[in-house]
């Protein structure tokens, strides 16, 4: 069979339809859905970004990076015209700050802003400063102007670790400078699907995703992890970890006792999963510290304990839900089955295609 050609961004198609695939169960649209999102990335101008970076550790940009299988951040780069990126761009110093205001004249209105870090205001907002200037005065300059502004990370979204207690620098998130609406990813770091999902959400669509009262999509961050999570059967059945270590942590029960904040975090996380090996906190035995959540650093810590008071939402939430363990709670089973339906059908794709690519390489 004859090879397809590969698509512009010179991924191979094998590796182009895998990501638009993933993405699509993301976004929790049927696989039917893969090649109308796949048309629209081949067909759209590429969306000009300007990448702000200010409080923060750099984690956002490098959990974009470093997923190679397939190569997420090539198709994000090339999916998109990165204007400015101080972490990823060649120009430095004056050269770099040239290429930002040429950006903001030349793309005025269309481009994309997303701001990686909180934001100093304390005494200026001296404390956070790029060529001179304060964080928080170019993001009123290319925040205002932009087409639409995206807040990748915790920190962005919500503060993060710079906004902990007792917040020296005045730290606030991007949405608190701007008077305009900010499309929210967070997650400490955010998970790089679910931002290349609302960009293609919006490609395919012409409007963002819906959105919850906390600005994120709700396809990413509109369940519980605990109603999503693996080990809910050990949580409904009342097998708990108690310390690290222990025989029940070796067997994999549920991490509710050692301080796990899955029942009051909203995320995909157990479904959509970081890096190449699948890997996530719970997975790997650590419990939920509530990273995709506002103030997690104040309200979720100490992280290793459990802390009763986070627990009670009206209703009586987790801690009635703790009470009953040891009954089993059919309910939460089927939620679970329910939420990896997606996925499960997306893992057939990416077999079929898998199988189909090996065709065309013989
Ligand atoms: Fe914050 Fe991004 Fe946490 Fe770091 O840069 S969301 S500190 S992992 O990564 O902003
Ligand atoms: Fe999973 Fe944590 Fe809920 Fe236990 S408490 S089921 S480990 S999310
Ligand atoms: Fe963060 Fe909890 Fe997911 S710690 S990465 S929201 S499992």
């Amino acid at each position: 069979m004859a090879r397809i050609p590969p698509i512009r961004m010179g991924l191979s198609r094998r590796d182009f339809l895998k990501i638009c695939t993933i993405a699509t169960a993301t976004m929790g649209l049927p696989v039917e859905m893969v090649d109308k999102v796949a048309a629209a990335v081949k067909s759209s101008e590429r969306p000009p970004v300007i990448w702000l970076h200010f409080m923060e550790c750099t984690g956002c940009t490098e959990s974009l990076l470093r997923s190679s299988h397939p190569p997420l951040a090539r198709l994000i780069l090339e999916l998109i015209s990165l204007e400015y990126h101080e972490t990823l761009m060649a120009g430095a110093g004056e050269q770099a700050e040239e290429a930002l205001k040429e950006a903001l004249k030349k793309y005025k209105g269309r481009y994309i802003c997303v701001v990686e870090g909180a934001v100093s205001t304390k005494d200026g907002g001296i404390y956070c400063q790029i060529g001179g200037r304060p964080a928080i005065e170019i993001l009123r300059t290319v925040g205002e102007k932009a087409g639409a502004v995206i807040a990748i990370g915790t920190c962005a979204s919500f503060g993060g670790i710079q906004a902990a207690a007792p917040n020296p620098t005045g730290a606030v998130k991007v949405s608190q400078v701007l008077s305009r609406p900010v499309i929210n990813i967070p997650g400490c770091p955010p998970n790089p699907y679910n931002f290349l999902s609302t960009v293609l959400y919006t490609l395919t669509f012409g409007h963002p995703p819906e959105l919850d009262d906390l600005s994120r999509p709700k396809f990413a961050y509109g369940r519980r992890i605990h109603d999503q999570c693996p080990r809910r059967p050990h949580f409904d059945e009342g097998r708990f970890v108690e310390s690290f270590g222990d025989p029940a942590h070796q067997q994999g029960y549920c991490l509710y006792k050692v301080g796990c904040k899955g029942p009051v975090t909203y995320s995909n996380c157990p479904v959509q999963r970081f890096c190449d090996v699948g890997a996530w906190p719970i997975g790997s035995g650590h419990p939920c510290i509530g990273c995709t959540e506002p103030s997690f650093w104040d309200r979720m810590s100490p992280f290793y304990e459990h802390l009763p008071k986070i627990y009670i939402p009206a209703g009586g939430g987790i801690r009635v839900e703790a009470e009953k363990a040891g009954r089993v709670a059919v309910g939460a089973a089927a939620a679970v089955v329910a939420a990896h339906a997606t996925i499960g059908a997306a893992k057939k794709v990416l077999k079929s295609i898998s199988g189909k690519e090996k065709d065309q390489e013989e």
